[in-house]
């Protein structure tokens, strides 16, 4: 679990052919440079920072699609990494993912359930990421990973490791969904995953949602992970990802949420995406994302 002291292994991911616009492959530069290393050293966590996951290797193959976008190097980038992650994850370290986009969630929760056994998500995130080529708007394979975990879609995405499906829905939760597609909202009631919007942590608030969260993801479990799109926070505190949306989780609805994931002692692993440095030269989403990461590994206020 999210042990006290539990070495953390990072896995730089710098990629953005799931989406539509570049510049997340500048993310994982952009939370190292933020002081990523620094944090898990005041944590006294025992830290190991992997070269990252060059694309320009896998540029070779340039299969594309509409429905589809780029199929070939999401495809590649994702046999690495879910390569990458199970062998952390097989090391004893916490597995800690930083995107690039979300694409690569489907790498990450495919080695990882190659460990874990029952593995539960939790999924926050402003969008659902549950569409499939048949119901996408925009070809981009960021929104279709969550879907391609629990089993819908292209077979190219769907049976790594030829497991499929990778996850069961009675353990995967959406937080802070706000932008849904009409076919994704169909896929979310036809899977039966469960999805807190920001509608409901607005009634019952943040800390009863992650509650039921952390319940629903560790029913039955050997571990959870955590799939933190920077996006599920609002664009206010938050403006350097590509899919904005306002309305989103205040600053320190975010940290609580990493807060009780911490305090749960369930979390086994994590991916921090969605960062693009290109569009905030505040550079304050990237320092967002290390606190975030520090909340999540056991920073407390007092
Ligand atoms: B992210 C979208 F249409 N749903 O499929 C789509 F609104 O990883 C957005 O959550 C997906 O940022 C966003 O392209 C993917 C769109
Ligand atoms: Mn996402
Ligand atoms: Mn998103
Ligand atoms: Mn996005």
């Amino acid at each position: 679990m999210s042990k006290h002291r539990q070495p953390v292994t990072v896995l730089p991911v710098p990629f953005h052919h799931g989406a539509s616009r570049p510049g997340t492959d500048g993310g994982p530069q952009a939370v190292l440079q933020a002081g990523l290393l620094e944090k898990l050293k005041q944590l006294k966590r025992p830290a190991t920072i992997l070269p990252p996951l060059e694309w320009q290797k896998l540029s070779k193959d340039r299969r594309s699609m509409e429905r589809m976008r780029n199929w070939g190097r999401v495809q590649a980038m994702n046999e690495d990494v879910a390569e990458l992650v199970l062998s952390i994850a097989k090391s004893g370290a916490f597995p800690l993912t930083i995107g690039g986009d979300h694409s690569i969630s489907i790498g990450t929760i495919a080695g990882l359930t190659q460990h874990i056994q029952q593995l539960g998500v939790i999924w926050i995130d402003a969008h659902a990421d549950m569409n499939t080529p048949k119901t996408t708007p925009s070809g981009n394979l960021h929104g279709m990973a969550l879907a391609a975990s629990l089993g819908l879609g292209d077979a190219r995405f769907t049976n790594m490791y030829g497991v499929n499906p990778k996850l069961q829905s009675k353990r995967v939760v959406l937080v802070g969904s706000r932008e849904l597609d009409e076919g994704e909202k169909r896929n979310i009631y036809a899977s039966g995953i469960s999805c807190f919007t920001m509608h409901d942590i607005d009634r019952i608030g943040m800390a009863r949602v992650m509650e039921r969260a952390i319940a629903i993801a560790s029913y039955g479990s050997e571990g959870i992970h955590v799939s933190f799109d920077i996006d599920s926070v609002d664009p206010g505190e938050a403006p350097g990802t590509g899919t904005p949306v306002r309305g989103g989780l205040n600053y320190r609805e975010a940290h609580l949420a990493m807060e009780m994931l911490y305090d749960s002692g369930r979390v086994t692993s994590a991916d921090l995406v969605e960062v693009n440095p290109s569009l905030d030269p505040s550079g304050r989403t990237a320092r967002l994302a290390v606190e975030l990461i520090g909340s999540l590994l056991g920073e407390r206020i007092l």
